[in-house]
């Protein structure tokens, strides 16, 4: 039942069940393991301590195991945001993650990315006892090969069809994925455009997250806008790590939650 608004930073469980049902925009932060001495990491960590994002995402192309279990118990011990890992390989898992985007690249083609890295993950997710949220990843194509392209060998949706990007996206819900997880590639020009986001978001019913190349709040709200449930800041936070603080004040000023 709907009561007065009571506060606008989220606790885990509202976060949980905000991700899974699209009632709330959340704001993710991806942090690469393996640029964990990058000088502008320690700045990044005190704003994440003082809760200025939903949650934290963890992985990237190439990341080391190491890295990946050293950053998420680093992250549990010194915030209160979830941490979730985004893994790029069947390597990245740690049982000291909240839970795991069990990712299927149904963009692709490619075996290996749909079904192969779970499959070689699956024993050491049991034996973590790693919650899954089954995600559709969808690589969208932008003008430059990304990394993701690249390592796992397979191409992009073209923007210039937007049809096949929202068929690709039913068909992962209707495959029994939790999440669809739009990507335009880590440091893209330009993020998604909110056509996209759109026409992909009309086509489900399940929460849409969008990520890469979000360099401003003014885009990260056209995207909320045009439908995302998650918006999800990498590169830029690596080189201004103190605009999480604009990104996150623009975000929660709208923002009412009801017990
Ligand atoms: C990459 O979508 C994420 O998987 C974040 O992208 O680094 O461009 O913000 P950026």
């Amino acid at each position: 039942m709907l009561t007065s608004p009571k506060r606008k930073v989220l606790s885990l469980s509202h976060i949980m069940t905000a991700l899974l049902q699209s009632s709330q925009p959340l704001l993710a932060v991806l942090i690469d393991p393996d640029h964990r001495d990058h000088p502008n990491y320690e700045t990044l960590l005190i704003y994440l301590r003082k809760g200025l994002a939903d949650l934290i995402l963890v992985g990237g192309s190439t990341s080391k195991r190491f890295n990946v279990d050293l950053i998420c118990r680093e992250l549990k011990q010194s915030t209160d945001l979830p941490v979730l890992l985004f893994p790029g390989n069947h390597f990245q898992l740690s049982p000291h993650a909240d839970a795991l985007m069990a990712l299927s690249l149904i963009s692709g083609r490619n075996p290996e990315y749909l079904i192969g890295k779970m499959v070689e993950a699956a024993s050491i997710i049991r034996e973590y006892q790693l919650a899954t949220i089954p995600t559709g990843y969808i690589l969208v194509g932008t003008t430059r090969t990304s990394a993701t392209a690249y390592i796992t060998n397979t191409q992009p949706i073209p923007v210039s069809q937007p049809n096949i990007i929202a068929q690709t996206a039913l068909a992962g819900q209707l495959l029994g994925m939790k999440t669809i997880y739009l990507e335009g590639g880590s440091g893209s020009e330009q993020p998604i455009s909110t056509a996209i986001v759109n026409t992909t978001k009309k086509s489900i019913e399940i929460p849409l997250i969008v990520g890469g190349g979000i360099q401003t709040p003014h885009q990260m709200m056209d995207l909320y806008a045009a439908g995302a449930d998650v918006v999800v800041l990498g590169s830029i936070l690596e080189q201004k790590p103190e605009m999480l603080d604009s990104f996150y004040k623009v975000l929660i000023e709208d923002r009412i939650v009801y017990d």
